[in-house]
């Protein structure tokens, strides 16, 4: 939900108009809608390269994941893997454009730890391809831009501790 739609819903709750507080955050959420539409766009463009590129690093990193035995062993289970990265990748674009985290734990963080428990995949190991996203989409962006972008890469990150 973003902020606009959850300032609507506090204050018809108690039937009454918005809050000097609630105005000022909505107005620093227009404030900055060109900036996130523009990191949402970078995402969206350069998804296949981020995506294509955070997961060579990953493998780098962790060739366990992909030796016999691994998780993601096999062409298809690397594919998957990978797909598993567009996914979240995908979700933070609509957290960014929401600037809330909410659609990113609704959609890809809550039930997550049990989800890969059941599957076997490590989770630390979906925390280290969310990293490496950042690194690689945050490096095509400015300062500002990739601050922004980074803080969304954190939270989920943050969350699969
Ligand atoms: C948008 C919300 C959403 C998420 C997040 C999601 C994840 C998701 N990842 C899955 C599988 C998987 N996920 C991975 C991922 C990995 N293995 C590794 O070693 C790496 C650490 C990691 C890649 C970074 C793999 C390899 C599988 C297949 C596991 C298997 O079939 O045994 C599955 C099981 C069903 C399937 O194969 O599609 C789901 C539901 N689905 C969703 O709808």
């Amino acid at each position: 939900m973003s902020i606009v739609t959850k300032s609507i819903v506090n204050a018809d709750a108690e039937a009454r108009y918005l809050s000097p507080g609630e105005l000022d955050r909505i107005k620093s959420f227009v404030g900055s809608g060109e900036r996130r539409l523009r990191i949402v766009q970078a995402l969206t463009e350069n998804r296949e390269r981020i995506v294509k590129q955070a997961g060579d690093q990953m493998f780098q990193k962790r060739p366990d994941l992909v030796s016999p035995g691994g998780n993601a062993y096999g062409q298809e289970m690397t594919a998957t893997c990978l797909r598993d990265m567009d996914y979240y990748l995908r979700l933070i674009t609509y957290g960014v454009v929401a600037g809330d985290v909410t659609p990113i734990e609704e959609i890809g963080v809550v039930g997550v730890r049990e989800m890969y428990r059941s599957l076997g995949t490590p989770i630390e190991g979906v925390a280290e391809g969310i990293r490496a996203m950042k690194n690689v989409a945050t490096s095509m962006m400015s300062g500002e831009d990739s601050a922004e972008a980074g803080s969304y890469f954190d939270y989920l990150v943050g969350a699969m501790q």
